[in-house]
């Protein structure tokens, strides 16, 4: 009857009654693409309408997003900030417009009322975990490192160069004698590994690699088993993020540490956001996600299985 049918339709709406738009970085790593994927289950799950924007790893793509969605005047805005600056005027813009935006997995640096919470871990510590583990690993052994940083001018490139430091401080035998940008990705990984290989006498020279996320450290480990040395044994590795393929590199005894970062950042957002348009209190700046340690101890032929199932 029309009675019921209005209803219906009075339910459907509702349910999709909230939109949000979400300006993601890109999909330059396994991890990336879990976050997309896991973000669209949550807001699925939630009857959110998700607006999903993707800037190829550009900022100025990202700031045309956020404009973008403020013109179509979403309830609020999700955003993972590709670099840590230059987002003042654009987020200004959202606050005159009276959107909130939640950030995603990086910080920026800004003035705090200019958004509503960010979700990520805490990235100084996944660098100390990671270096604490070299640490113990190789004792008072003379390691030469090598690090692959993430994007430069990333809040994760930036804490997790200062966390690993900060672990091999006043270890002497430990020294990172190269370190540049392989921007998170697979193929920019293998490309530096290459360089840093022929450049440390073929590779003979490097005790371990520190890459800021696992897609570096599998293409760093491809150039290692092309240049005839056996990554995991060799050349120790440790990286962040714990996506499945990094898993299948442990099980083959080719990696050997990773720091576990949740590509469901959404879940959490999305609960800040409900909260705070019910209730308009404010919810703590920071919302932060944990940071576990794997290691070949830990049945890494099971985590690949396991992993596989949580947005990978
Ligand atoms: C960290 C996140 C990083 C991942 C990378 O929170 O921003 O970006 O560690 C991704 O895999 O590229």
């Amino acid at each position: 009857s029309a009675t019921i049918l209005a209803a219906c339709m009075f339910t459907s709406a509702s349910a999709k009654d909230l939109v949000v738009g979400f300006s993601q970085i890109g999909s330059e790593s396994g991890w990336r693409a879990a976050e997309t994927t896991v973000t669209k289950q949550q807001a699925e799950k939630r009857g959110i309408d998700l607006k999903f924007a993707d800037a190829q790893q550009k900022q100025e793509n990202q700031i045309k997003a956020i404009r973008s969605f403020i013109a179509q005047g979403v309830d609020a805005i999700l955003l993972a900030p590709v670099v840590e600056t230059g987002w003042d005027s654009v987020l200004k813009e959202a606050k005159e417009a009276k959107i909130p935006v939640i950030l995603l997995d990086r910080t920026i640096n800004a003035p705090k009322d200019l958004y509503l919470t960010a979700v990520t871990s805490d990235q100084i510590h996944e660098g100390k975990v990671a270096g604490d583990w070299l640490v113990k690993t190789v004792g008072d052994k003379k390691c030469n490192i090598v690090e692959l940083q993430g994007t430069t001018g990333s809040s994760p490139a930036i804490a997790r160069k200062k966390g690993f430091e900060e672990a091999i401080k006043g270890h002497d035998n430990l020294k990172i004698v190269r370190s540049q940008t392989g921007d998170f990705t697979r193929a920019k990984g293998k490309e530096v590994m290459e360089s840093f290989l022929k450049a440390e006498n073929g590779g003979k020279d490097i005790c371990a690699l520190y890459a800021h996320n696992d897609d570096m450290a599998v293409g760093a480990i491809q150039a290692i088993k092309e240049a005839g040395l056996k990554p995991g044994k060799d050349i120790l590795t440790v990286s962040i993020d714990s996506v499945p393929d990094l898993f299948k590199a442990m099980a083959a005894g080719e990696a050997n540490a990773t720091v576990e970062l949740t590509p469901n950042m959404a879940g959490p957002a999305f609960d800040a956001l409900d909260a705070y348009l019910k209730t308009k209190k404010e919810p703590p700046k920071w919302i932060q996600t944990e940071s576990k340690l794997y290691t070949q101890a830990d049945d890494p032929q099971k985590v690949y299985e396991e992993k596989k199932g949580q947005g990978y």
